[in-house]
């Protein structure tokens, strides 16, 4: 299906100075991350190890890929999640970096010091970067310390329910408890009155503690109606670190994001440069190397922005970023890893077009259930700035063993509205049949005054939900 060489696109000036690239990396990942990283390393003239359950046997990543290795049966825990399969897999297949993709274990402290062990680079941030933005409360210790704006609240775990109604009494209600070991948005309770505090903290931190191994909570002054802009940093072993812009997440569904955009439209110039700047400065405090992503919510009343939390992996979203500044993320994760020193500088990032990803699901647009099964029609919309990164093909069966995203529909234009244009016109070319997928509500939430308007916060979904429905 593949050639199995391609030149290598770094100069041979790149290659002499900075010492060697990798000679085979192996992707611990499935799904379209896996062809994503798959892309960039033979651009790289890297060779490329495929791992994969016997549920993906018929994936697209096991075709694209130079080998392929068997790691284990559909559960994720038996095969993309096992620790001692992979680092066999790396072994016989003499690969000597692995990238984590994202999800899995991208994040997990203790695969990166495993690889470590066994001589293999794991292309990603080091431990301690990871250790330190893994726990939520160390990592608003930090952003703290380094004069990243935060909401009022604790740094540390309160010790109890009493400590939490005596913390929410200064800050004011209503407050958010959060698990100091969650992220994302599992382990998150918000709370109007002392009353529903009291009563609700106990099973809260249990459901933490069950989630998360750790019941630890702590206590955040609530923004009601917030924007969930990040900011994309771009680092190597050196200290040399830049920041690529934002991308604009706020259209989210239970915690999962189903938009991103970049760039925010809620942000001017001078906003965008005090987020980055602060966004580096958390970077420098944790001496942060590889990519990686500072959250931050922007209170859509007073423009304030606040610190949330730092994701230390390569991100769902990450095409947006890339189409706007016209950086390879992926390309420039894997030579950060292998010791490259970073060529980009600041003013080389002129951000002066419009990105936007609708991620596509197999899921029923109505209820959202998983919709697995086989493709039995496919065309996939094309043009100018139309992108696709995707895993599926005509008669491919969408397992019902993983993550329901099929594929992120990704545009570029000269302004939003155009993006906007080009998006809607993308989504009435795509056809994907014999599964349901959630295009049909990407063509509604495209088509809305409000989010043309860029008039929204985190809530749209729940409120544009019922008038969809
Ligand atoms: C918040 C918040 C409001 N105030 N924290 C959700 C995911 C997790 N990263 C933190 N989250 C939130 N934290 C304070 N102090 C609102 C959210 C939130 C949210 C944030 C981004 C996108 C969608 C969201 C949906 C609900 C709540």
């Amino acid at each position: 299906m593949t050639s199995k060489k391609t030149a290598a696109s770094i100069s041979p000036e790149e290659q002499k100075e900075e010492g060697k690239l990798f000679r085979k990396v192996l992707i611990a990942n499935r799904g379209e991350i896996a062809l994503r990283v798959i892309r960039a390393c033979r651009e790289l003239g890297i060779s490329t190890v495929a791992v994969y359950s016997t549920a993906d046997e018929h994936s697209l990543h096991v075709k694209l890929a130079d080998e392929a290795v068997c790691i284990g049966p559909a559960q994720s825990k038996l095969s993309y999640l096992n620790i001692a399969s992979l680092l066999s897999a790396a072994d016989i297949t003499g690969a000597d970096a692995i990238h984590p993709g994202y999800g899995f274990l991208s994040e997990n402290a203790e695969f990166a010091r495993l690889c470590a062990e066994c001589g293999i680079t794991f292309i990603g941030p080091t431990r301690s970067n990871i250790e330190s933005m893994g726990e939520k409360t160390r990592a608003r210790a930090i952003a703290r310390e380094a004069g990243v704006p935060l909401l009022p609240g604790t740094v540390s775990a309160v010790p109890g329910k009493e400590a939490a109604i005596e913390e929410a009494a200064k800050i004011g209600y209503p407050v958010i408890l959060k698990a100091a070991a969650g992220g994302g948005g599992r382990g998150i309770h918000v709370v109007y009155s002392a009353q529903q505090l009291e009563s609700s903290f106990d099973r809260v931190s249990s459901e933490a503690g069950a989630a998360f191994g750790n019941p630890a909570m702590y206590v955040e002054k609530y923004c009601e109606h917030p924007r969930h802009v990040e900011i994309q940093v771009l680092c190597d072993k050196y200290g040399n670190r830049i920041a690529l812009g934002e991308r604009d997440c706020t259209i989210q569904r239970r915690h999962q994001k189903m938009v991103e955009e970049a760039p925010s439209p809620v942000l001017d110039a001078q906003l965008r440069e005090t987020m980055c700047d602060a966004a580096i400065r958390l970077c420098n405090a944790v001496n942060y190397e590889n990519v990686g992503t500072v959250e931050f919510l922007v209170d859509n009343d007073t423009k304030q922005f606040y610190f949330m939390e730092m994701n230390t992996r390569i991100q769902v979203e990450h095409p947006v970023t890339e189409m706007v500044t016209g950086i390879d993320l992926i390309k420039e994760q894997i030579k950060s890893a292998a010791g490259f020193r970073l060529k980009i500088k600041r003013s080389d990032v002129r951000i002066q077009s419009h990105a936007i990803e609708c991620r596509v699901n197999a899921e029923d647009p109505d209820t959202f259930a998983p919709s697995p099964g086989k493709i039995t029609a496919l065309h996939t919309p094309g043009g100018l700035g139309v992108r696709i990164d995707s895993f599926v093909y005509d008669q491919y069966k969408v397992v019902p063993f993983y993550d329901s995203m099929i594929g992120k529909l990704i545009v570029h234009a000269p302004t939003r509205l155009e993006a906007i244009a080009k998006m809607r016109q993308a989504l009435d070319e795509y056809v994907i049949e014999g599964i349901k997928t959630n295009i049909p509500f990407h063509k509604k939430i495209m088509a809305s005054k409000k989010f043309r308007d860029a008039d929204y916060d985190t809530h749209f979904l729940e409120e544009f939900l019922p008038k969809y429905e």
